[in-house]
């Protein structure tokens, strides 16, 4: 996309400034967190880029606090993020995947709370598989206050003032939101600089893709089993059956449903009864994009965003999507709900 006015590229930084201005009592603290987090993923895209060349593939000895492997790309994405958002004073504390408890950063006056999954998907690092870091920021409950406590940030995915993700793949790609729409930036290596490819972002309304880990169908509930059933039977006045596509890496797995449509799911089974992504720093702020975008995300029981979190690394399953597919999946899992 290019400035009508100027008719040249739209960079990063010059969105985020245009947007603020649209808000006279903005004091651009926000804009300049996003700033940070695109500079830090300008950064985490070269080295994921160059990973096979330099000595910062594979896994580097340690496990996180949910006792999974932690890979060194990991590290290095989660260690640039938060120097990033060290570096100006707005944000006073980071809750990230990579860590157990909250980090507080020095800044204990800022007014900006900040969850990350630093690397999503990072299985996927060593098989070059696309993976993505997610950002969901959040205003401190008591601005100014000198206590800083867990209880400071733990608030329902309605509350974020705004979300996104970068997604390293074919190409590096960034998407946010601040509540007003999706926009989305492909960075341009040969200047170092995000360009706004798109605005206003809307996911179709129904999609014929469904996204989810098969290799679990025995694990799942019925109401599930009925679903990718419905997702298989030949129907063309409902475009089905359905293509599946799984990648393994949610960013990715979101994504392509923003851009194509269609529905991803990560259940909760019996080996994983509340699912296995994590509400705070996967789920809500993919949920505020895609209902950004026009489409929605829903637990067993109703909206991810509306869930009350009961601790900063809890999980949630996740049906997420296009309206009309996410409708239909509620509708199999109410008719199929086991007996309570
Ligand atoms: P499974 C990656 O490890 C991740 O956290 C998400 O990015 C992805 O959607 C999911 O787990 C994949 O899990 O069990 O299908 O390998």
């Amino acid at each position: 996309m290019v400035d009508r006015k100027t008719n040249r590229v739209i960079t990063l930084e010059e969105y985020i400034i245009q947007a603020q201005n649209k808000f006279p009592g903005a004091t651009g603290e926000l804009s300049q967190l996003l700033r940070d987090i695109g500079l830090a993923a300008k950064i985490i895209s070269r080295e994921v880029n160059k990973a096979g060349i330099t000595n910062i593939l594979g896994e580097d000895g340690s496990t996180n606090v949910h006792g999974e492997s932690v890979k060194k790309l990991d590290l290095f994405a989660d260690r640039q993020l938060i120097s990033a958002l060290n570096r100006s004073e707005i944000t006073c504390m980071v809750i990230s995947e990579e860590n157990d408890g909250i980090v507080e950063l020095d800044n204990d006056g800022g007014k900006y709370i900040v969850y990350l999954d630093p690397l999503d998907g990072s299985s996927n690092i060593d098989v070059n598989v696309s993976i993505g870091s997610i950002f969901s920021i959040y205003m401190r409950k008591k601005p100014g206050s000198d206590e800083l406590s867990e209880d400071d940030a733990l608030q329902p995915g309605v509350k974020q003032v705004a979300a996104g993700y970068v997604l390293y793949g074919s190409s590096t790609l960034m998407a946010y939101t601040t509540g007003l729409g999706v926009s989305l930036f492909t960075l341009d290596p040969s200047i170092g600089e995000f360009i706004l490819s798109d605005t206003d972002v809307k996911i179709p309304d129904h999609g014929t893709i469904y996204s989810v880990n098969e290799g679990s169908y025995h694990s799942w509930d019925k109401g599930l089993k009925q679903y990718v059933k419905y997702c298989q039977v030949e129907d063309p006045a409902t475009k089905r059956p359905y293509k599946a596509r799984y990648i393994g890496s949610m960013v990715a797995d979101v994504h392509r449903t923003l851009i194509t449509g269609g529905i991803f799911i990560y259940p909760n089974s019996s080996q994983y009864p509340n699912g296995k992504l994590r509400l705070m720093y996967e789920c809500n702020p993919l949920s505020f994009l895609i209902e950004q975008a026009g489409g929605m995300a829903i637990d067993c029981e109703g909206r991810i965003m509306e869930i009350n979190p009961e601790s900063i690394h809890q999980r949630t399953p996740i049906f997420i999507g296009s309206k009309q597919n996410v409708l239909k999946v509620k509708e199999f899992l109410d008719e199929y709900a086991p007996e309570s």
